[in-house]
């Protein structure tokens, strides 16, 4: 398990590089080109500042995230191949540079998906939130509406202007269903994988999170069948997956030490970190602690090691610690506590392991 720090690049990230160096264990920075927008070939000198930035304190730049792809591709527009040759070389800019994991995501329209960004648990803490109830049912037009009534209600990475755009992206996904995305992911891949794989780089597909249609838009990278089935797509060992057990956890019918064992090495990218599920099916992110949430942290820590997991790890989400002020989700304390708590549990094993 080789430990990894997200990490959103100079002036875009209240933690700094020589904070995440006092982090035990953390050997690179998990980055992207925050700026570029999704579609657009990346430049080799914002790629060469971050490598020179990262070096300067001794970590590597092996995994990016994200490269986002351009809407058009996930509706199979025909400006698509315009977009997937844009992707191709940046695949092949990073893979100058020594990046070896590129992790993606096939959302319709939204990333990540909460109701409230600093819902207070009982400690006094705060940690992204989901209320399922605030989003179930609900049509574009009343989104658009609840976007508009409810100062709490916020969409990762969109920025009031750009929500206007967002009735047209809807109009656009009216007839994509899940069958039409799938199509669509495979021929993004088909073309991509190729590219990848002559880098010396493995593709990492991110779940959809929450691992459920939201808005009525189509979401298919919810759980094991479809994991196994998005493998099977392109049957390389550059088309993988990142999983994310703070996506997959939301749904409590997910097992991710299942997954873990199915999936094996083709997964090149973990995300790990703790949810609590409540019954109605709302739930918070939490410690990474196993006794806080719902998600089996030790039981997904005991089946890496047992598949002898050499790939990258990072925590996923943290929450919001002692009144810092972070991005959400993204502070200091409570991701650097979850690295210890996984190296914790990954050394206990290892040591009682050998002791059979
Ligand atoms: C996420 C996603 O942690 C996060 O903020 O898990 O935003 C993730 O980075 C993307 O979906 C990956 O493409
Ligand atoms: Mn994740």
């Amino acid at each position: 398990m080789r430990m990894v720090f997200r990490w959103f690049g100079e002036g875009n990230d209240q933690v700094a590089l020589w904070q995440i160096k006092q982090i035990p264990g953390v050997e690179g920075i998990v980055w992207a080109l925050h700026d570029v927008p999704a579609g657009e070939e990346w430049p080799m000198d914002k790629i060469e500042a971050v490598k020179r930035q990262a070096e300067a304190h001794g970590f590597h730049i092996d995994v990016v995230e994200s490269v986002n792809v351009h809407e058009d591709i996930k509706l199979g527009r025909p400006t698509r191949d315009r977009y997937i040759e844009n992707y191709k070389r940046t695949i092949e800019k990073l893979g100058q540079v020594g990046v070896k994991v590129i992790c993606y995501n096939f959302m319709p329209v939204f990333d990540w998906i909460r109701t409230d960004l600093y819902r207070e648990l009982e400690d006094g803490s705060t940690a992204l939130f989901y209320e399922k109830s605030l989003l179930q049912n609900i049509d574009p037009e009343v989104l658009v509406r609840t976007i508009a009534d409810n100062p709490k209600f916020t969409i990762p990475g969109w920025e009031p202007e750009r929500l206007r755009t967002l009735s047209g992206l809807f109009e656009a996904y009216r007839d994509v269903t899940e069958e039409r995305l799938w199509s669509n992911l495979q021929y993004f891949l088909e073309e991509i994988i190729p590219v990848a794989a002559r880098c010396g780089i493995r593709m990492a597909i991110h779940p959809d999170d929450p691992p459920w249609s939201v808005f009525g838009l189509p979401r298919i990278m919810t759980g094991q069948d479809n994991i196994r089935r998005l493998l099977r797509l392109v049957d390389h060992p550059s088309n993988g997956v990142t999983l994310c057990s703070g996506s997959l956890g939301a749904n409590p019918a997910n097992d991710i030490p299942a997954m873990i064992r199915e999936f094996g090495d083709r997964i090149p990218f973990a995300h790990i970190r703790n949810v609590r599920v409540y019954e109605n099916g709302d739930f918070i992110e939490t410690s990474h602690r196993g006794a806080d949430g719902t998600v089996d942290i030790v039981g997904i820590v005991e089946a890496y090691h047992d598949i002898g997991f050499t790939g990258y790890a990072r925590p996923d989400h943290g929450r919001h610690l002692w009144g810092e002020e972070c991005r959400p989700g993204y502070g200091l304390y409570d991701r650097a506590m979850g690295i210890m708590y996984l190296w914790g549990a990954w050394d206990a094993i290892q040591r009682t392991k050998k002791g059979r």
